[in-house]
């Protein structure tokens, strides 16, 4: 049997395994164009440097996830700092990927972004439905003291602020985790629990932007 082009179209942008069912029923030609997909999309994953890990997906609240998380949360720091630990300042003023951030940017980053992320967590707990404030993270990317501050300065920040972070996540109540910021650039409100998957992957993603570097680069 045939299968009309509009259906190809449908599971095409997400090539799925169940796509083999439809084998036997689809012709020769189709076939070609759905192999030609999977190894393209494959290719352009693994290509893809900005997403080392994928990107983040949430998923429902549950106690197991939460603790397993909080460990990881907790380990950030300790692990951003055995990755750089090795790296001299050429290294550090490299790019993790042509025309991205270096890997000084990235540490600093890290630290900029979960001060931040802190602060929301931090009023979402103590008003209701705040309205946080977003930032350019480019901007701040490109200040004196990420271009020029050491690394051990954010590193140490890191250490600081996942110590108080990760103590005030494990203090909160399933209630407390369902409460909600109002993001005003995307004009959603976020749960607590939300926002914590995605710095969960947040930490993670970065790492692994600098594992993939000192890697390509044999360092
Ligand atoms: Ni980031």
């Amino acid at each position: 049997m045939y299968l009309p082009e509009a259906e190809l179209k449908i599971f095409i942008p997400n090539f799925n395994p169940l796509i083999f069912q439809y084998l036997n029923e689809t012709n020769y030609q189709n076939i070609l164009v759905i192999w030609f997909h999977y190894f393209q999309t494959k290719k352009n994953k693994m290509k893809d440097l900005r997403y080392p890990i994928g990107n983040f997906e949430l998923r429902p609240y549950d106690e197991v996830t939460k603790n397993e998380w909080l460990n990881d949360f907790r380990n950030l720091p300790k692990d951003l700092e055995n990755v750089v630990k090795n790296l001299n300042q050429n290294q550090l003023d490299t790019p993790y990927r042509e025309g991205g951030w270096t890997v000084q940017q990235v540490v600093h980053h890290l630290a900029d972004s979960h001060m931040n992320c802190y602060i929301y967590f931090k009023l979402t707990l103590t008003e209701d439905l705040p309205i946080i404030k977003d930032y350019n993270e480019n901007d701040w990317s490109n200040t004196t003291d990420v271009l020029h501050t050491p690394i051990s300065f954010s590193i140490n920040l890191l250490y600081a602020l996942h110590q108080r972070w990760a103590d005030l996540l494990s203090s909160l109540s399933n209630d407390e985790w369902q409460k909600k910021f109002f993001h005003p650039t995307h004009k959603i409100e976020i749960s607590l629990w939300d926002m914590y998957t995605v710095y969960v992957w947040h930490g993670k993603h970065h790492i692994a932007h600098i594992k993939n570097l000192i890697e390509t680069k044999g360092w």
